[in-house]
């Protein structure tokens, strides 16, 4: 839901370049305000030139008004409660009520002015990454402009020269703010919404935090050993899946704010690189991919048609970005033989449970967990657990749906036999290479026993 609230910067008295007047600031166009963080419907241009909107994975398009011409949007930088997934929320800086803040959508050609107050206890500024404008709107402090003071107000204004996948974030104590969440999508369509045309197209951003269990508070000195690895500020199972129409043309743009690179994998499709944050890719210029890696501060627009019904895993392949916060430091006990010495700890320490003699899968794995916390692998399916959160979400390829549902439909149906399931028929036999000595006793024990155990019932 989109709540509305106004900001009428009418206490400030205002000088410099750039700044609202007082009077001008009674016109701002108003600051709508999102409360979830729950994936919004995509917004239909209510006035403009036509485009075919965007969906924000687990996050929404900023509203606008038309001012002669004019498109005016109003951004509000301030500290906002960004629920990461159910059970755990963090404090953030975001824009509008949520971190990251809203999509902007403009059309090429538009030309768009942005008015951005700054709620934030220190001096901001907003870069339009990727934008072709007049340098002194770039947003870069104590280059191209001073810094947003606290409690004042800036104007930006400028044409949207090229359609294409874009960001916005703070050049401005960059490494904190960004590190607290300050960030937003931008997306310029094409002039003729028959270029480039797809079905559904999907925008996030990437990102990261450290938040110590049974914090809220992201801690900004962090360089690279960030604990919670997030689509745009949500972690799985906190984040939505993406519902496509089987056939459908989709396509995912993804922009990297974190501070490594992310190969981005998705299962049961081959797509294509379509867009980056310098423009389209030309046809002759692209290839199939199933995995492709946006490295830091880059944005990628994939595109393939969704011509596999199915509940597809979308994620980095950095298995380390699927967990979600817990000591990295766990020591790596598989192969360990603890029994006995778990009970023989508890006399002395109440409560301490081995980890990972078998592997490190958390299902069915009980422990208490410090408030406002969540669980390192989470997600659950149809199967059990998933054994992963962070950077994960399905795509969701369903026949039949209607142009602009969105809703999740539920785990997919498979087919009568199309789920890999245990086998408990005869095993063949251990293939041997051509010319190989025959199989050594132990050997062809080894072979008949596991035939034999998958007999027992
Ligand atoms: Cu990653």
């Amino acid at each position: 839901m989109t709540d509305r609230r106004s900001f009428l910067t009418g206490a400030a008295t205002l000088i410099g370049a750039g700044m609202v007047t007082k009077a001008g600031a009674a016109s701002l166009p108003e600051a709508p305000v999102q409360s979830s963080a729950a994936t919004q419907a995509p917004l239909m241009p209510p006035n403009g030139r036509p485009y075919n909107p965007v969906v924000t994975l687990n996050g929404w398009t900023l509203p606008w008004r038309m001012k002669d011409g004019v498109k005016e949007f109003h951004l509000v930088a301030e500290p906002v409660v960004r629920e990461i997934a159910p059970g755990m929320t963090a404090n953030l800086w975001g824009y509008n009520g949520q971190s990251p803040g809203p999509t902007i959508e403009v059309v090429e050609g538009d030309r768009v002015r942005i008015f951005v107050t700054n709620k934030l206890p220190e001096h901001t500024s907003v870069h339009w990454h990727g934008q072709r404008l007049p340098n002194g709107m770039d947003g870069v402090t104590g280059l191209t402009q001073p810094g947003i003071a606290p409690g004042k107000t800036f104007v930006y204004e400028f044409v949207a020269r090229h359609a294409g996948t874009f960001m916005y974030h703070p050049h401005a104590d960059e490494m904190a703010q960004m590190a607290m969440g300050m960030m937003g999508f931008w997306v310029t369509h094409p002039r003729d919404p028959k270029l480039h045309a797809v079905d559904r197209d999907f925008v996030f951003l990437l990102n990261a935090y450290d938040i110590d269990p049974g914090s809220y508070t992201p801690k900004i000195n962090t360089m690279t050993d960030f604990n919670l690895w997030t689509f745009n500020s949500r972690a799985f199972p906190g984040i939505d899946p993406m519902v496509v129409r089987k056939d459908d043309r989709v396509r995912i743009r993804v922009g990297n704010l974190t501070m490594t690179n992310h190969p981005v994998h998705l299962h049961g499709h081959t797509f294509e690189v379509t867009g980056t944050d310098g423009g389209w890719v030309r046809p002759a210029a692209r290839w199939p991919e199933v995995t492709t890696d946006i490295a830091v501060g880059q944005m990628r627009a994939i595109e393939f048609v969704a011509d596999a019904p199915g509940d597809w895993a979308f994620h980095c392949h950095k298995s380390h970005h699927t967990m979600n916060a817990m000591g990295h430091s766990v020591p790596t006990m598989i192969g360990v033989d603890h029994s006995g010495v778990a009970e023989k700890i508890n006399n002395l320490v109440p409560g301490y449970m081995v980890m990972g003699d078998k592997g490190g899968a958390m299902d069915g794995m009980q422990m208490p967990l410090p408030e406002n916390t969540l669980p390192m692998m989470t997600g659950q399916g149809p199967f059990g657990g998933l054994d992963m959160g962070g950077m994960f979400t399905v795509l969701k390829v369903r026949e039949g749906l209607a142009r602009n549902d969105y809703k999740d439909p539920g785990w997919y149906q498979h087919p009568q036999g199309t789920v890999a399931h245990e086998w408990t028929g005869d095993l063949p036999p251990a293939p041997r290479a051509p010319g190989a000595p025959p199989a050594k006793p132990s050997e062809a024990m080894d072979v008949k026993r596991d035939g034999e155990m998958h007999h027992h019932h």
